[in-house]
C-alpha cells in the first residue's frame, strides 16, 4: 500500500448491531496506514446513526435513497485519494482492502468479486452485464475508486445496487479490473429482501443496467 491514505465508505440502513465490529475489523487492516471511515445513514430506525457517531470518523445521516446513492454521498465526502466502499453487514471481509489498493496501481476501479456467487439473479447478471463490465461480480459494492474520479459518477437510473457505478466508469473509459474472494455465508436476514424478492429486484435492476448500458 502506498502512504496516501484511503477513505474507507459504506452506507447502512438498519445495520447497528454490525458498525463497532465492522469499523473495528478496517482500524485492524489499516493499522498504520492514514484512513478514514465514512458512514452514511439512510435514515434507519434501529440507532444505526448513533453507533457509527461512536466509532466511524464520519457519521451521516440522509433520507433513505438506497445503496448506490447512500455510496455516491459517501465518495463525495472522502479526503483521501484512494475510496474503497464496503458492505456493512461484514460479507466483505476487510482484509481483502491491501490487495484492492495494491491492483488500484495498474486500475481506475477494482472491484473485489466473490468466487461464488449465491443468487439466481446475480449469477445470470454474471454473465451478461459482468461480461460487457469485464468483472465476474457486477453488483459486488465492495470496490476501490479514485476520488478525483468522482464527479464522473452522476445516476441517471434509480437504485442499481452499484452497478451503475460500473456502467459510468466504462463508459468514461476507465480501466476496471477485479480481485476475486471467497464470500463468508450470506446473512439470513439481507435489507435487500429474501430469495424471491431479492431475485425478482435483481432481475428489474439488471433490466435497467442492460438498458442504461446500450443508451
Ligand atoms: N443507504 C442504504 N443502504 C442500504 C439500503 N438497503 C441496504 N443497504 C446497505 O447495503 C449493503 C448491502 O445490503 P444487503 O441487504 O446485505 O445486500 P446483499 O449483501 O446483496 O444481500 C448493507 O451495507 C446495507 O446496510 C438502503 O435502502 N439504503
Ligand atoms: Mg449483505
Amino acid at each position: 500500500m502506498s502512504a496516501d491514505g484511503v477513505s474507507v465508505v459504506t452506507t447502512t440502513w438498519n445495520e447497528s448491531k454490525n458498525i463497532e465490529r465492522l469499523v473495528a475489523a478496517i482500524r485492524k487492516v489499516l493499522q498504520g496506514y492514514p484512513h478514514e471511515i465514512i458512514v452514511v445513514d439512510d435514515s434507519s430506525d434501529d440507532c444505526t446513526l448513533e453507533a457509527a457517531k461512536r466509532f466511524a470518523d464520519v457519521a451521516v445521516s440522509k433520507p433513505r435513497e438506497g445503496q448506490s446513492r447512500g455510496l455516491l454521498f459517501g465518495m463525495r465526502l472522502a479526503k483521501y485519494p484512494k475510496i474503497v466502499t464496503i458492505d456493512a453487514d461484514l460479507e466483505n471481509d476487510p482484509k481483502h482492502i491491501p490487495q484492492l489498493l495494491q491492483q488500484m496501481d495498474k486500475s481506475d476501479v477494482v472491484v473485489a468479486s466473490r468466487t461464488k456467487i449465491p443468487r439466481f439473479s446475480e449469477q445470470v447478471a454474471s454473465k451478461t452485464l459482468g461480461k460487457l463490465m469485464g468483472v465476474t461480480d457486477s453488483f459486488s459494492n465492495f470496490r476501490a475508486f479514485r476520488r478525483e474520479n468522482v464527479p464522473l459518477f452522476v445516476f441517471r437510473a434509480g437504485e442499481t445496487f452499484g452497478a451503475e457505478f460500473l456502467i459510468i466508469a466504462k463508459k468514461n473509459g476507465l480501466k476496471i479490473s477485479e480481485i476475486c474472494y471467497t464470500p463468508p455465508p450470506r446473512r439470513s436476514n439481507p435489507r435487500i429482501g429474501g430469495t424471491l424478492k431479492a431475485n425478482l429486484r435483481i432481475f428489474w435492476v439488471l433490466s435497467k443496467s442492460l438498458i442504461l448500458y446500450a443508451s
